[in-house]
C-alpha cells in the first residue's frame, strides 16, 4: 500500500509554503541572515511543536518565518518543498503564501513573489512538477489592509492563480472580506477560503455566498448543517481536508475520530492535503498513509480522492488531461 500511495499521482491544493519550513532550513536561513532564534537545536524546535489549538500554532508559524528575508530564501523554501513533494509522488502543488506576514516585517512583495515563482519555474523544468500560486489574506487583520495588498500586487496579478483567506478564524467571518473578494472576482481571480476549521458551519455558507469561492479549505464542520452539506454535494464544491493538521491542532482528538468517513459517506468532493507539513508531522504521503491506517480505505478510495484534487486544481486543461 505504501508503494501504491507513493506512486499514485497526487495534487496538493492546500499548502502554506511558510508552513513547509523545516527546522533544518530554519537554522540555516537564520545563520545566513543573522537572525536570532529562540531555540538551541533542531530537536528543541520540534519539541516546541505541541499545539493546543490554531492560535498556539499560528504564534510559532509567524515566529518561524522571520528567517525568510531575501528572494533566495523564498526560493530555497519552495524548492526544498517541491523536491520533497516530488519524492512522495506529488505532481502538482498549489502553494499559498501570506504576503502580509512578510510585508509587516519589511519584506517587499516583489522579493516574496520573485523567489517563489523562480522555484515554481525550476520545479516544472527540473522535476516536471507543476504548481499554482495562491495569495492569502490574513483574516485577523483588517479588510482595508487586505484591499491594499490586493492593489499592491497589481504587477503580479498575472502570476497569481487565486486568492485565499487564512489565519485565526474565530471572530473573523468571511463576510468581513466580501468587498476584497468582490474586487478579486472583478479582476478575474478565482477564490478559496479557510472555513469551518475552528469556525462554525455558517462560515462555510458565508464563504460560498459572499466570497463566491470555488473550494473550501478544511470545511470539516459542515456536518453540523445538513442543508449546507446537501448544497456542497449538489454543487460538487471541493473541500481541502488536512488530516494530520486537524489532529495536531486538536480539531479532532485522534485521526480515527475524524469526520472523514462521514464526509465521504455524505458524497462530498474531498481532497487530502498537508496544510503545514513541517509543523504537523508530515507531507502528502504521511497524510495518505495516516488515513490508510486510521480508516483502512481501499486503493479505489485513494484513487477517487487523488482524482478529485486533479479535477479541482488550477491547471491547464492539457496538464489535467495528462494527469487524468
Ligand atoms: C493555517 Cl492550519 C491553518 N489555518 C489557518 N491559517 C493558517 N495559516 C497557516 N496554517
Ligand atoms: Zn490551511
Amino acid at each position: 500500500m505504501q508503494d501504491f500511495l507513493t506512486r499514485l499521482p497526487k495534487a496538493e491544493l492546500h499548502l502554506h509554503i511558510e508552513g513547509s519550513l523545516e527546522p533544518e532550513l530554519m537554522f540555516s536561513l537564520a545563520q545566513r541572515n543573522g537572525v536570532a532564534l529562540p531555540y538551541g537545536s533542531v530537536e528543541e524546535v520540534r519539541a516546541a511543536y505541541d499545539f493546543d489549538d490554531l492560535q498556539s500554532f499560528l504564534n510559532l508559524y509567524y515566529q518561524g518565518m522571520a528567517v525568510l528575508r531575501t528572494a533566495d530564501d523564498f526560493f530555497d523554501l519552495a524548492m526544498d518543498y517541491f523536491r520533497r513533494a516530488h519524492a512522495e509522488g506529488v505532481v502538482h502543488v498549489e502553494l499559498s503564501f501570506d504576503p502580509q506576514a512578510h510585508l509587516s516585517r519589511g519584506i517587499r512583495m516583489d522579493v516574496q513573489i520573485e523567489g517563489l515563482t523562480k522555484a515554481m519555474r525550476l520545479a516544472e523544468r527540473e522535476l516536471g512538477l507543476t504548481s499554482a500560486l495562491i495569495m492569502s489574506f490574513l483574516r485577523d487583520r483588517s479588510a482595508a489592509e487586505a484591499m491594499g495588498v490586493l492593489d499592491q500586487a497589481a504587477p503580479y496579478w498575472e502570476m497569481i492563480d487565486a486568492v485565499g483567506l487564512d489565519s485565526a478564524e474565530l471572530g473573523h467571518p468571511p463576510s468581513k472580506f466580501a468587498a476584497v473578494f468582490e474586487r478579486a472576482k472583478a479582476l478575474g481571480l478565482p477564490r478559496v477560503a479557510h472555513a469551518g476549521e475552528e469556525g462554525p458551519a455558517s462560515y462555510i455558507r458565508e464563504a460560498m455566498e459572499q466570497l463566491d469561492v470555488c473550494r473550501i479549505d478544511h470545511g470539516v464542520r459542515c456536518l453540523e448543517d445538513p442543508a449546507l452539506v446537501a448544497e456542497l454535494v449538489e454543487r460538487r464544491l471541493p473541500l481541502t481536508i488536512c488530516p494530520l493538521s486537524n489532529v495536531r491542532l486538536k480539531v479532532v482528538d485522534r485521526l480515527d475520530q475524524h469526520p472523514l468517513p462521514a464526509l465521504l459517506e455524505a458524497g462530498l468532493t474531498l481532497t487530502l492535503n498537508s496544510d503545514d507539513p513541517a509543523y504537523f508531522g508530515g507531507g502528502m504521503l504521511e497524510n495518505f498513509k495516516a488515513c490508510e491506517r486510521a480508516f483502512g480505505w481501499s486503493q479505489e478510495t485513494f484513487i477517487d480522492l487523488a482524482r478529485n484534487a486533479i479535477e479541482a486544481a488550477f491547471m491547464s486543461e492539457a496538464r489535467r488531461d495528462e494527469l487524468l
